[in-house]
């Protein structure tokens, strides 16, 4: 399983005149008509490593997100993908969205065993009427589309932390054990999904990809498995079109990663676009979103972490998160699979 807390420090050895803390100046690393794509997180390396060469020989923003997204769903990691953590019940079950330059977007939640959420989605977006599948529907959809249909065994590493998950959760299945406490805990197992999984690793890692392309055109797809040891038939935010992602070509695409209930009772991504559009930069954009998530409860934001990237339609970058450990990664002409912390609100 990726380490990410070395690979930081690798990036940070590897980027001494960068800075690492923020992003530097911006305007320096834009060359009109020139595309770029920027990722959650350091794992955002993979995801942008795929979707670069589609950008580079002048290809699609939906094409790119569409590969960064099936190879960071081809890598074995806590969080994306047929590898990832499963739900309390020991299976794992992924969500996913993308979405385009016209509005046009696809989804998926509560999909099991087939590899590539992202591409099930992209096939709704563009050969039903409807945005949004989940679960058997979803599986039926993708296999009559020729999606092979996966064993369903666990990765080695997701088994083994579900095996330990098990012993210390002491879980049976309750039903509606959620209504028995007063005030939901994030970090009680019992109650949710722990917000730090047994290495002490944020219980969190998923790809969000979001690309402008030569012609000016963006696009953004967010994959994910989800919260490890979620409850059965729990979704987030990340397959929600306006929750997980939203572009609008006229002003930016958006993702983010986190506790996605935070996200989607917020509208996360839309509100960051709605900012970009009244004039602010995307850092700022984020830096209100995160602003209004936390504002909600700021005693019980101390608990979670949500991270969103901006990526405006003249390629400005920005992104911003609640917690400290937020980062996110960037690819373009002047900028080379760079991962960059972002600022965070406490
Ligand atoms: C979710 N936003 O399901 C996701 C969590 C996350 O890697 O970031 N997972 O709520």
């Amino acid at each position: 399983m990726k380490n990410r807390r070395s690979f930081l420090r690798l990036s940070t050895f590897s980027l001494p005149f960068l800075g690492f803390n923020r992003l530097p100046g911006l305007s320096g690393w834009l060359v009109a008509g020139q595309p770029i794509v920027v990722s959650t997180w350091d794992s955002g390396t993979i995801a942008n490593g795929a979707a670069w060469p589609v950008l580079q020989r002048g290809g699609k923003a939906i094409d790119a997100v569409e590969q960064a997204g099936i190879a960071i769903e081809n890598d074995i990691n806590c969080c994306v993908g047929l590898g990832g953590n499963p739900d309390r019940d020991g299976r794992v079950t992924l969500d996913s969205c993308i979405m385009d330059d016209q509005f046009n977007c696809g989804s998926v939640a509560f999909l099991e065993r087939i590899k590539h959420p992202v591409s099930v989605a992209r096939k709704i977006m563009e050969t039903t009427p409807h945005v949004m599948l989940v679960g058997e529907g979803a599986q039926q959809f993708a296999v009559a589309n020729g999606f092979p249909l996966e064993s369903g065994k666990l990765s080695a590493d997701a088994d083994k932390s579900y095996r330990k998950w098990l012993e210390k959760s002491e879980y049976k299945p309750i039903i509606n054990v959620e209504l028995n406490q007063k005030k939901p805990a994030l970090n009680d197992k019992k109650t949710f999904a722990p917000n730090k999984l047994d290495n002490g690793s944020p219980n969190h890692d998923t790809m969000g990809t979001v690309a402008l392309d030569a012609s000016g055109n963006l696009s953004g797809m967010c994959t994910t498995s989800g919260m490890g040891f979620k409850m059965r038939g729990r979704v987030g935010d990340s397959p929600i079109i306006g929750a997980g992602l939203y572009v609008d070509n006229e002003v930016g695409a958006v993702t983010c990663s986190g506790q996605g209930e935070e996200v989607i009772r917020m509208c996360g991504s839309h509100l960051v676009v709605e900012f970009m559009r009244q004039g602010l930069s995307p850092k700022e954009a984020c830096r209100r979103a995160v602003e209004r998530i936390v504002k909600r409860d700021p005693a019980r934001a101390r608990d979670f972490q949500v991270g969103f990237i901006a990526l405006n339609r003249k390629g400005e970058v920005g992104a911003f998160s609640v917690q400290k450990g937020f980062n996110y990664t960037v690819t373009s002409a002047n900028v080379q699979q760079q991962v960059f912390n972002a600022e965070h609100y406490l």
